[in-house]
């Protein structure tokens, strides 16, 4: 495929974003008839997240909606990625709206727009109904179908305002951390049932293109380069790309899995999972794609020594393997490879041909603590800005790079690691009753920097067009 690079004069301009997540800033999880989700459930569970944290309180977001607003208005960014609680809207997964939970995401959206800041909404970014978990969860097909249902009645609200939609965020990690390493909710260990998710995580998402033809739709994956250690681990890195991107990438584009994927996870040729239809549904059913980054994959063979590293297990099927770790990293150990995302935003360009988004891009920093009001977070500005040097090499080489959205707007509950690593670019003080916000050094620094793009971005049509 011929790829033309344009002069970097002729780049239009990106846009900027902040990220965020319901159950990592909402707290109110017992507010207004919100339904129990599978991260409640397991975050009580003792051992699960680091110092027993939950999200119970979180960022109390959900109170506090007007300060946060402030917060994404004071950046000066073009759009604000947020999700959507599935729980407060279905409080049993189907059935029952909550208009309560429906009210509180239209007044966030009213308010974006007010700012003029575009909404952009993630469907599902892991908080399942717990009713449905106790049906079986991602590894039932119903889950899927509920899905839809509850896409429509989010859409019949929002759909008139909202023009960025994204089914689900990084479906790797509600499928095999959730599934089959079992270090996310529901913390299930089954490598099967990882790969039976997902599927039907891929067939909630296609069955929302086919409910709501008319919107434009995405999905966001956390791909990964993967880069073998050595020759020898050249296989071992297949079958661990074949899981971490190609299970998502091929079905969206090709209408297929392929043989390499089949041969490490035999069930996805399991015609009683994988029925008629369901791969044609997925094919073409992306508008855009997002893409989350933050540090590369290198497999290696197993050594004997070594830590174990916590997505050992989730790569189902295929053959023991070590995950390499190189120096520089960032607090919560993930290696910082700024080439890494280059070369994914320029190879996935080339393999879907739909308007990329960096949907998440950031840095754990346990480090940062507030000093005469300030928070000195250098390393982290120094991250993004080599990240977002990176989106621009990749532009430069021709990739259609829309946005990128830094993750994440304030410190939260960062999932099993409970609020101990934090990425946000504002500081928020979990000692003082009223969680007080702090801007970090960052923020400014974002804010610098969006600001040159700020509105020339979205009139170019550049999130949605
Ligand atoms: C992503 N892993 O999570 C999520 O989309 C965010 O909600 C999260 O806060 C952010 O990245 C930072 O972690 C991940 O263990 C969590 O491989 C864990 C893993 C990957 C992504």
């Amino acid at each position: 495929m011929t790829t033309s690079t344009p002069a970097a004069a002729d780049l239009k301009p990106l846009a900027y974003g902040v990220a965020s997540a319901s159950y990592q800033i909402e707290g109110a999880t017992t507010e207004d008839g919100r339904g129990i989700s599978i991260w409640d459930t397991f975050s009580a569970e003792p051992g699960r997240v680091r110092n027993g944290d939950d999200g119970t309180h979180a960022c109390d977001s959900y109170h506090r909606l007007d300060d946060d607003l402030a917060l994404v208005r004071g950046l000066g960014v073009d759009a604000y990625r947020f999700s959507i609680a599935w729980p407060r809207v279905m409080p049993d997964g189907r059935g029952k709206v909550e208009t309560r939970g429906l009210d509180y995401y239209e007044r966030l959206v009213d308010a974006l727009l007010e700012a003029d800041v575009e909404p952009a909404v993630t469907l599902y970014h892991w908080d399942l109904p717990q009713a449905l978990e106790d049906e079986g969860g991602w590894v039932s097909r119903s889950t899927a179908e509920a899905f839809v249902d509850y896409a429509r009645v989010v859409h019949e609200r929002l759909g008139d305002r909202v023009s960025s939609w994204a089914t689900h965020n990084e479906p790797w990690c509600a499928a095999y951390l959730g599934y089959a390493a079992g270090v996310h909710a529901p913390g299930r260990r089954e490598g099967a049932a990882g790969h039976r998710a997902a599927h039907h995580l891929l067939l909630g998402h296609a069955l929302v293109r086919q409910a709501l033809p008319d919107t434009h739709l995405g999905i966001v994956l956390n791909l990964a380069p993967v880069w073998p250690e050595t020759p020898q681990a050249e296989e071992i890195a297949d079958g661990v790309d074949a899981i971490r991107n190609r299970v998502w990438l091929d079905p969206l584009v090709d209408g297929a899995y392929d043989a390499r994927l089949l041969d490490v996870a035999p069930v996805l040729g399991d015609p009683e999972l994988v029925r008629p239809g369901d791969l044609e549904a997925m094919q073409g059913s992306i508008d855009w794609l997002g893409i989350n980054y933050y540090t590369p994959i290198r497999p290696a063979v197993p050594s004997g020594h070594g830590e174990p590293h916590p997505e050992q297990g989730a790569y189902p099927g295929v053959p023991d393997l070590d995950l390499v770790v190189r120096e520089p990293r960032t607090d919560i150990g993930w290696e910082v490879e700024p080439r890494g995302l280059e070369e994914l935003l320029v190879d996935t360009h080339r393999r879907v041909g739909v308007p990329l988004v960096v949907t998440e891009n950031g840095a754990a920093m346990t480090d940062t603590e507030v000093v005469d009001g300030v928070v000195d977070d250098q390393d982290r500005i120094d991250y993004l800005e080599g990240h977002l040097a990176a989106v621009d090499r990749a532009r430069a080489a021709g990739a259609d790079v829309r946005g990128y959205f830094a993750w994440t707007l304030m410190d939260n509950f960062e999932w099993a690691e409970g609020y101990d690593k934090t990425f946000g670019l504002v500081h928020v003080d979990r000692s003082s009753p009223l969680l007080t916000r702090t801007p970090k050094a960052s923020y400014r620094w974002f804010a610098d920097r969006a600001a040159p793009a700020r509105g020339r971005a979205r009139a170019a049509g550049l999130i949605t067009p």
